[in-house]
């Protein structure tokens, strides 16, 4: 995607009015790396308004189908939502929820409900940066809320969730020792817990096994409230909704919203110029005194790792300045 300035600036005027392909177009844009900076700057003023959510838990628990009934309920309540969802294995499908097709495809063609997959292409480091760019634009485009889906399974998947002011952890019923596993990765980040399948056996105990690691974890303030919920019937959506809305008051009420938003905004300059620094770096790549060079001659022993990298730092610096 490239665009004249002329076409940025229709691009960015279309998203600011909320026309669906302008907002596609420019998620597409900051999905390649090329086309983010430019339209990021552009769009840059427009934001900040949209209170953004994210939603993360193991594959299939729910998380895609819990997205739907939350924004339906927002909805309700008069607001618009913007969906993105990072890698999912099971893709939105229209609205196909078994038992409730009709109901549930209203949000596919209300133009207040606006949903986007976000490819997998390249690094995860560039994944996260793209999300909250995506982020970005449905924020410009006058959501009032943005919803952040991304299966919780590793490092990667917690640093894209980050980008969210409140974070719920979808967990379903007979986890068992996947608890274990995935509890240092995504436990911590939990603002709001939802058991989701709750009319599977086993609810009760996975449930009890969860308040006793948020009793073991020294919290203060803000102890993650526990919601049981059956996502394609719609039960426990509500209280879901109130839990979510009562982390976002207490981060308003204690002024950590304000420390959240700087830990947000820390961790995305840091990974923009850590790309940045690496795609010099990779540029020079071959060149004569560029990474590979020193590859070899680390490698025949001939420098050690520590010169070699304060070296090559040195030259990357120097050509960044004259060039
Ligand atoms: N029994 C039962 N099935 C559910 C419930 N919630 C979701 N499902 C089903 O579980 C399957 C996966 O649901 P999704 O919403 O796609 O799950 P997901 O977490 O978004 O999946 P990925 O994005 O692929 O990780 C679907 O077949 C849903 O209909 C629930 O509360 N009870
Ligand atoms: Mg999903």
């Amino acid at each position: 995607v490239s665009l004249t300035a002329d076409g940025l600036r229709v691009l960015v005027e279309h998203v600011r009015a909320r026309v669906p392909r302008a907002i596609g177009r420019a998620i597409t844009a900051v999905e390649t790396e090329g086309g983010a900076a430019g339209l990021s700057k552009a769009l840059f003023p427009s934001t900040g308004r949209a209170r953004v959510v994210g939603i993360t838990g193991p594959p299939g628990a729910g998380k895609s189908t819990l997205a739907q009934r939350l924004a339906q309920a927002w909805r309700r309540d008069g607001k618009t939502v913007g969906i993105v969802a990072v890698d999912p294995s099971s893709p939105y499908t229209g609205g196909a929820i078994l038992g409730d097709r009709i109901r549930m495809s209203e949000i596919y063609t209300d133009p207040g409900v606006f949903i986007r997959s976000m490819a997998t292409r390249g690094a995860l480091g560039g994944l996260a940066r793209a999300t909250a760019d995506a982020v970005d634009v449905l924020d410009a485009a006058g959501y009032d809320i943005v919803l952040i889906e991304t299966v919780g399974v590793g490092q990667d998947e917690v640093d894209i969730v980050k980008a969210a002011e409140t974070v719920a952890v979808v967990l379903v019923p007979g986890l068992g020792d996947d608890i274990q596993a995935i509890k240092a990765g995504i436990l911590e980040i939990g603002d709001v817990f939802i058991v989701n399948k709750a009319d599977r056996e086993g609810a009760d105990r996975t449930e009890a096994e969860l308040a006793m690691m948020l009793d073991l974890s020294a919290l203060e303030g803000w102890r993650p409230p526990i919601i049981r919920t059956v996502a394609p019937r719609g039960e426990g959506i509500a209280q879901a909704v109130g839990a979510l809305a009562s982390h976002g008051e207490h981060l308003a009420a204690t002024g950590e919203d304000v420390e959240r938003r700087r830990r947000r905004v820390r961790a995305r300059l840091q990974a923009l110029l850590d790309e940045r620094f690496r795609a010099t770096v990779h540029s020079r790549e071959r060149a004569a005194g560029g990474l590979e060079e020193a590859v070899r001659i680390v490698g025949e022993r001939r420098e050690d790792p520590y010169s070699a990298s304060e070296r090559l730092f040195g030259d990357v610096i120097r050509a960044r300045s004259e060039g």
